[in-house]
């Protein structure tokens, strides 16, 4: 029998469970650069180039194994532009008996290949994707008649189906979370480590020409990629991570400080949900490091927790959710995008310089994304589908799967809490207490009302009073709202006209009035 083996752009693991049982002699891997994924959202320049430099090296690398790879450039002439119309292409150059592929990360493709066993009349087999630790069925039945499925109870599971940091049915260290120690702010003249990043090679550089001549209006700077795009540069990153980061990755992971985006964070995820590297691998060499003594726990255990824990949970839910999942908007929030997202111009600092790192290395830390950007949308009530096209366009490690869970239920609360207990808002004192960011704002953190006020502050008394009647009797919302039961009509009044001015003041176009607040 003949297989026509395809392999998406976010697939290029060496040992991809659509390639396992590969025969040189009869098979082909199909793998396709088309025009549909490279728009069904307007990705950032630095995602399309690492998307398909990373495809390239990969093709040539199956080569060298003697695979026969059958690769379709964006600008071949006959390129169909979809993944159907390639498959159906490559049907007549090779024809098959049979399809294989690997589960893909998106609903939306799972369902177009879900049509293919009818469309092209032969059988189309979809494998499950061993690249990640927790198999859909199995995070469904563990999903099955809990009414809130939280992260903490799964990555439990996990640590004790996996036997990562385990010492028989106990966590290693006695404690199976040491988040309480990893949440101190940079001291000032701290020196961080200096980063590896990657030069790109020739095929990137012809990539990088392919995405200025194509996509010279999607979002982003081009200048500047510096993402591994080879399995052998990932592993390098991840050794760097390990031998210069990790150590104080714990202690360090919710700071932020201008003009230093990277800290100690392990910039992996572009190449961890490329496939670059795998889930297992990266878990296996953190704990190796507290094995070691070279990295304490803390450290390694909230590692591992964002990988084994967070990652997988994130994507479980996605698929256990899809597609009903972001048709929820708890909050009911309808506002449009503020055009500052694009531009960075805003006299918000903290927005400002997160929105200046997002567009220069397609990447930002979880901090930055939760807390800043994903934390003012919330508070400003801005509307799920924008807020998440926007993750998904600007992150060069964003897929639905992982984006969609993150923004509509971590960030913006908009499943009502199924992800998360409570909503992650907070006022100006967080941000100022994790960054040095409101140094250099325009805006005062510790004022809190009128003009010059952060509007962090006011907008979040404001979201608190919007949605007394739904978040009011939530347990963990407790204390602020006992807070707001004590403040004075007058005060509650200013909040509202506050917020209301400050609103009303944004803008969703470029160039109109508040449009480019600068
Ligand atoms: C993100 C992306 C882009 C930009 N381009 C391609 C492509 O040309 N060919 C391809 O196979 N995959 C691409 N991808 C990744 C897919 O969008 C990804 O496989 C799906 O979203 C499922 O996760
Ligand atoms: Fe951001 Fe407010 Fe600080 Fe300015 S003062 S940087 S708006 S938190």
């Amino acid at each position: 029998v003949r297989h026509l083996r395809l392999v998406l752009g976010d697939q290029l693991h060496p040992r991809l469970a659509t390639l396992t049982d590969l025969d040189p002699d009869a098979d082909t891997v199909l793998i396709v650069e088309v025009m549909d994924e490279a728009t069904y959202v307007r990705h950032h320049k630095q995602k399309l180039v690492l998307v398909f430099s990373a495809m390239r090296h990969f093709a040539a690398e199956l080569r060298e194994r003697g695979i026969r790879v059958d690769y379709v450039e964006l600008e071949d002439p006959d390129n169909t532009g979809s993944f159907t119309g390639e498959v159906a292409r490559a049907l007549d150059r090779h024809t098959p008996d049979r399809i294989v592929v690997t589960e893909p990360g998106e609903w939306r493709v799972e369902a177009m290949m879900r049509d293919w066993e009818e469309a092209f009349g032969l059988p189309v087999e979809i494998r499950d994707d061993t690249r990640f630790l927790c198999p859909r069925p199995v995070f469904a039945r563990w999903a099955e008649g809990r009414e809130a499925l939280r992260m903490e109870t799964f990555y439990r599971a996990m640590r004790k189906r996996t036997g990562f940091l385990m010492e028989g049915r106990d966590p290693v260290g006695g404690q199976w979370n040491f988040d309480h120690d990893n949440r101190r702010r940079l001291p000032a003249g701290h020196a961080v480590p200096e980063r590896r990043r990657f030069a790109p090679d020739a095929v990137t550089r012809e990539v990088m020409a392919l995405v200025a001549r194509r996509f010279p209006d999607h979002f982003g700077d081009l200048d500047g990629f510096e993402w591994p795009v080879t399995r052998t540069e990932a592993l390098a990153a991840l050794r760097h991570f390990l031998d210069d980061c990790l150590p104080e990755f714990g202690d360090y992971q919710d700071a932020m400080r201008s003009g230093t985006p990277f800290l100690y964070h392990g910039l992996i995820a572009p190449a961890l949900n490329l496939g670059l590297l795998d889930a297992e691998e990266v878990c296996r060499a953190a704990e190796d490091r507290w094995r070691d003594g070279a990295a304490p726990l803390n450290a390694v255990e909230g590692f591992i927790r964002q990988i084994l824990g967070w990652r997988e949970y994130v994507r479980g839910l996605y698929w256990a959710r899809m597609p009903d999942y972001p048709e929820t908007n708890a909050l009911e929030a309808t506002r449009d995008l503020p055009w500052f997202y694009w531009s960075g111009k805003t006299a918000m600092a903290c927005l400002a310089e997160c929105v200046r790192d997002t567009r220069a290395h397609a990447h930002a830390h979880h901090i930055q994304r939760l807390m800043v950007l994903g934390n003012f949308a919330l508070l400003a009530g801005i509307a799920p589908r924008q807020v998440e096209e926007w993750f998904l366009v600007v992150y060069a490690d964003a897929y639905e799967w992982v984006e969609l869970p993150n923004v509509h239920g971590m960030a913006l609360w908009a499943d009502g809490g199924l992800l998360g207990s409570k909503p992650y808002a907070a006022s100006g004192a967080y941000i100022d207490r994790m960054s040095d960011y409101c140094r250099s704002c325009t805006y005062d953190v510790k004022a809190k009302s009128g003009e010059t006020a952060c509007p962090y502050n006011y907008l979040y008394w404001n979201f608190l009073i919007t949605h007394e009647e739904r978040l009011g009797r939530n347990p963990r919302m407790a204390m602020p709202y006992r807070t707001l039961a004590k403040m004075a009509p007058a005060r509650r009044s200013e909040v509202l006209a506050d917020s209301a001015r400050f609103l009303d003041g944004l803008s969703a176009s470029e160039g109109e009035p508040g449009g480019q607040r600068a």
